[in-house]
C-alpha cells in the first residue's frame, strides 16, 4: 500500500480540513508549503471561485494541494467540472456520497479522497474508486457524523484496504499517534489551522478559538439530519432553545443563514456560526501553518521514542 505521503506528494502524510469560508488560498499555500496538504475549502461557492483560487494558490506554492467539495451544495456539479479543468491534484469531499463524481475526476488524473463517517460509506468508495478515505468522527468542528474518531477510525481500517486518514479531535502529536495507533495512515486537522498566522478569518473568531476550553463547543441542527459542531455562544444557546421547542426546518434555516459568513468575515463573536472541533480546547495561541505542522510531527516523533 502507497503511504499517505506518497499518494498526495506531500513530506507529511497531514491533511488540512477543507473549512468552507476560512481555508482559503493563503492558508492552503502555507500548509502546503510547511509540508502538509492545503486544501481549498469551498461550501456553496461555485466553480469560478474554485478557478481563481487554485490559480492563487499556485501563484504561491509549487507544492500539491487539494480542493474540498461539499455534496450538499448546489454548485458540487459546477466545482467538479472546476477541479477538472484546472486538474488540481487531489479533491477531497464532504457531507454525502461523492460516488457519481470519482469516475471523472480520477479519469482527469486527480487523487479522490472521501470523509466518510461509517464503515459501510468506506467499504462503498473503496469500491467506487477512491484512493483513501478520511474517517472523521463527530469530534470534528463542522458538519459531522454520529461516531467518535477512536471508534470509527479502527472500523474502517478494518473495512477497507486503501489508506485511512484519521479527522476530527487531532490538534496535536499525541493525538496524531493515537491515531496511527488505531489504524489511520494519515491525519487531517481543522481547528488548529484556524489559529494559523495564514489564516484569515477575522480577529474574533481566532479568538475564541484560542480560548475555547473542552467543553465549549455544541451541535446544533440534530433534527434537520446535517449536524453542525460550533462553538458555544447566543447564536447556539438561542437555537438550542428554540430545537427543543421544535422548532421548523425552515425557521432554524432562517436563523442560521449567513452566520458563518458571520463569524470569518464580520468577526460576530455573538451571532457568527464559529464552527470548531472539540481539540480547540487544545488551541493555544497562534502559529504559522508550518510551526503547527513540525509541532506536530515532531510530537509524533517525541510519542514514538517514549
Ligand atoms: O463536510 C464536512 N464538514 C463540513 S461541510 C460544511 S458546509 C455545511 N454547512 C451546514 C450544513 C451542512 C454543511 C461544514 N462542515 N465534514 C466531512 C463530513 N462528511 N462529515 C460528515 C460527512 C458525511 C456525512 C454523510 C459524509 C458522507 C455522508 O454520506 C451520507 C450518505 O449519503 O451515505
Amino acid at each position: 500500500m502507497k503511504d499517505v505521503a506518497g499518494l498526495l506528494g506531500t513530506k507529511y502524510p497531514v491533511l488540512q480540513g477543507g473549512m468552507a469560508w476560512v481555508a482559503e488560498y493563503r492558508l492552503a499555500a502555507a500548509v502546503s508549503n510547511g509540508g502538509g496538504l492545503g486544501i481549498i475549502g469551498t461550501g456553496a461557492a461555485d466553480g469560478d471561485f474554485v478557478l481563481d483560487q487554485a490559480r492563487k494558490t499556485r501563484g504561491l506554492t509549487d507544492k500539491p494541494f487539494g480542493v474540498n467539495i461539499v455534496m450538499l451544495s448546489p454548485f458540487a456539479d459546477d466545482v467538479v467540472k472546476a477541479c477538472i479543468e484546472e486538474k488540481v491534484p487531489v479533491v477531497t469531499t464532504g457531507a454525502g456520497n461523492p460516488g457519481k463524481y470519482i469516475e471523472d475526476l480520477k479519469a482527469a488524473g486527480i487523487v479522490v479522497i472521501p470523509v466518510v463517517p461509517s464503515a459501510a460509506l468506506a467499504k462503498r468508495m473503496e469500491r467506487a474508486g477512491a484512493d483513501a478515505v478520511i474517517a472523521e468522527g463527530g469530534e470534528a468542528g463542522g458538519h459531522i457524523g454520529d461516531i467518535s474518531t477512536f471508534c470509527l477510525v479502527p472500523q474502517v481500517a478494518d473495512a477497507v484496504s486503501i489508506p485511512v486518514i484519521a479527522a476530527g479531535g487531532i490538534a496535536d502529536g499525541r493525538g496524531a499517534a493515537a491515531a496511527f495507533v488505531l489504524g489511520a495512515r494519515g491525519v487531517q486537522i481543522g481547528t488548529r489551522f484556524l489559529a494559523a498566522k495564514e489564516c484569515v478569518i477575522s480577529q474574533a473568531y481566532k479568538d475564541r478559538v484560542i480560548a475555547a476550553g473542552d467543553t465549549d463547543t455544541v451541535v446544533t441542527g440534530r433534527f434537520t439530519g446535517h449536524p453542525v459542531r460550533v462553538l458555544r455562544n447566543k447564536l447556539t444557546r438561542e437555537i438550542l432553545m428554540k430545537e427543543k421547542e421544535e422548532i421548523s426546518f425552515e425557521e432554524f434555516e432562517e436563523m442560521m443563514s449567513g452566520t458563518l459568513r458571520k463569524a470569518v468575515v464580520d468577526g460576530d463573536a455573538d451571532y457568527g456560526s464559529m464552527m470548531a472541533g472539540q481539540s480547540a480546547g487544545l488551541v493555544k495561541k497562534e502559529q504559522s501553518a508550518a510551526e503547527i505542522i513540525e509541532d506536530i510531527m515532531s510530537g509524533i516523533m517525541e510519542y514514538y521514542k517514549g
